[in-house]
């Protein structure tokens, strides 16, 4: 096999018409049809290795594992060059960079025109969830990239299956992916990384259901499948059709007494949603498994429970951090059959990221220079990725693709904060624990370019990912919220990075965050005590089981302040931050503001 032309293999002719007014426009060499194969693997990986984009890493460390670097000036992903454009700029909302449908469609038309050219097209097929389970969506992305094509195997699931299950079918979303690097005119030799790095344009059309990006070859840039399809583009859907399309991961929490309780958590990009999604408890007796690391789609049961499934079949996780202490899963995870990009490469021919559980003596940066323990720089960048699939994870649970998905019993909002925030508290009721999430704040994290480390209001952390008004997209919350009753998930508020005034971690997190696991179960089944205080449930004294932790009684209460002042503080900020939804805000939100002021004061 090829990557020269292959035949269609679907008579869709929605699809067929897609592609072939797409080709026009984009002019690539040849059309390739992707039809999911790990010998089509190997092809990719070959093109890359050829291009110089990728290397394999020795294989008796990392077997069929590839080693990548992107260009500098494109290592995350880019907020202020995306865009959600649908008809009316009010329904984007103040959070959302609009431009209307058609004339960026013009602008983007004008990119598109031949930059395609020297390259092959790939039609991916792929389904965000099990093939043909009825949660499932399916999408088609046409990218100039054997990168994107590579991952979204490990990602998503690709491939013939998809279109035998797609058949006739006009719903389907459909993406345009180019790295923005035509082979032609001065252009005419490729680069290891082609992209435009002046002109990256991610734009989402919810109302027809489409993505089109150009520029970029990184991460949720390129890989439709993730933000743009499964949140952005979901986001609309599940407000149309009465689900729920989040930023969380799914976890499956057993206690010791085998009962199960399933846990989703809502962190923003770098937080720890995947050392949290497959951790391993230090508590004794309590085990944790992954269902997802990243998203969840929420619909309700027959029952009326909310049931998540995780669309996704892969991690694309953030790499520097991760070692045997952090997230030995996740180590275990990687260890084969995955794409390591901006790390840095050992002399046998292996990753290193910064944390990892052995340093090498010596490397080769992300950026191809040499680098030493001792040199003033990191070997990996800071968003660093490693794509694995999803089931070589050690704690995978068996459930994971159960098209049905797995009852939510709790739903965790949380974010990195420095102060203020204590380790947990509880939301009194669904409104109140989507005033949680409305009003959750988080300093910056290298997943996105710019501002790292500023406090920013990211609510339910979906900031980069709703893909329309974020105010209607409360008052869905709140509307779901009074559809499913007292059969909806307890709400919490977490915050494993609290500082002292000193700056030193006032909680260990990692394993030791299944203390809080176990609290946020036992509540659920009503066996732990919870007080009340102006901001929310807090537990009550001994409800968090500390057996065996050296945390100072000082720490400790520390960690659990509530500072009415600072919290004033904060109310006067969620007060603007509201503002900006203007009279979409929920009135059910401002009472709670209301009331949290009430409570303080
Ligand atoms: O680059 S991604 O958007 O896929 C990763 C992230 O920011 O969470
Ligand atoms: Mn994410």
């Amino acid at each position: 096999m090829t990557t020269a032309e292959t035949t269609a293999p679907t008579t869709n002719a929605k699809l067929l018409s897609f592609v072939e007014e797409s080709a026009a426009m984009l002019k690539p060499d040849g059309i390739y049809w992707c039809d999911g194969s790990t010998e089509e693997y190997q092809v990719m990986a070959k093109a890359m290795v050829d291009a110089g984009t990728a290397m394999w890493l020795n294989p008796d460390k990392k077997p069929n594992s590839l080693f990548v670097r992107s260009d500098p000036a494109d290592v995350a992903r880019v907020e202020d060059r995306t865009y959600i454009c649908c008809e009316n700029e009010a329904d984007a909302g103040p959070t959302n960079n609009w431009k209307a449908p058609a004339e960026c469609k013009e602008l983007m038309k004008g990119l598109y025109d031949g930059c395609m050219a020297g390259r092959t097209l790939y039609v991916i097929p792929y389904s965000m969830g099990p093939v043909g389970s009825p949660i499932a969506k399916i999408g088609i992305i046409l990218t100039d990239s054997p990168y994107v094509v590579a991952n979204m195997h490990i990602m998503a699931r690709v491939g013939t299956a998809v279109l035998d299950v797609l058949a006739g079918s006009e719903d389907f979303v459909r993406g345009i992916h180019s790295v923005g690097y035509p082979l032609t005119g001065p252009k005419q030799s490729d680069l290891p990384w082609p992209c435009d790095a002046e002109n990256k344009y991610i734009t989402h059309y919810p109302e027809t259901r489409e993505i089109w990006s150009y520029g970029s070859g990184y991460g949720g840039n390129a890989l439709l499948g993730k933000k743009c399809h499964a949140l952005r583009i979901a986001s609309v859907q599940a407000r149309d059709e009465g689900w729920m399309a989040e930023h969380m991961l799914i976890l499956k929490l057993t206690s010791p007494a085998g009962e199960v309780k399933y846990v989703a958590a809502a962190f923003p990009s770098a937080c720890g949603k995947t050392n949290l999604a497959m951790m391993n408890p230090t508590v004794e007796g309590w085990k944790v498994e992954t269902i997802g690391d990243d998203i969840a789609w929420m619909k309700f049961g027959d029952d009326g429970r909310l049931y998540a499934i995780n669309p996704e079949a892969g991690f694309f996780g953030v790499a520097p951090g991760t070692n045997y202490d952090s997230n030995p899963n996740a180590m275990e995870s990687l260890k084969s059959n995955s794409v390591f990009t901006n790390c840095g490469l050992t002399p046998d021919g292996d990753v290193y990221w910064e944390e990892m559980d052995e340093t090498p003596e010596s490397c080769v940066d992300w950026l191809r220079r040499p680098w030493t323990p001792d040199c003033d720089r990191t070997a990996s960048h800071p968003n660093a990725r490693f794509t694995a699939p999803a089931a070589q994870c050690p704690v995978i649970a068996d459930e994971w693709e159960d098209p049905a998905g797995v009852p939510i019993s709790a739903i965790l909002f949380g974010g990195r904060r420095a102060s203020t925030q204590p380790l947990v508290i509880e939301a009194t009721d669904w409104e109140h624990g989507t005033f949680l999430g409305a009003s959750m704040s988080s300093e910056k994290t290298a997943a996105a370019s710019g501002g790292l480390g500023q406090l920013r209001f990211d609510p339910m952390a979906m900031l980069p990912f709703c893909g329309y008004h974020m105010g209607d997209y409360f008052k869905h919350w709140i509307e779901l919220g009074a559809k499913g009753g007292d059969k909806m998930p307890k709400i919490f508020y977490v915050n494993w990075f609290r500082k002292s005034p000193e700056g030193k971690w006032l909680w260990p997190g990692f394993g030791e965050n299944s203390r809080v696991l176990k609290y946020v179960f036992e509540r659920c089944e009503g066996s732990a005590d919870a007080v009340e205080s102006p901001i929310g449930l807090m537990p009550a004294e001994g409800a968090i089981d500390l057996s065996g932790l050296d945390v100072a009684d000082a720490d400790w209460a520390e960690l659990m302040k509530v500072d009415k002042g600072e919290w004033l503080e904060v109310t006067k900020a969620i007060e603007e931050h509201f503002a900006k939804f203007g009279d979409k805000l929920p009135a059910e939100l401002s009472a709670q503001l209301d009331a949290l002021k009430g409570r303080l004061s």
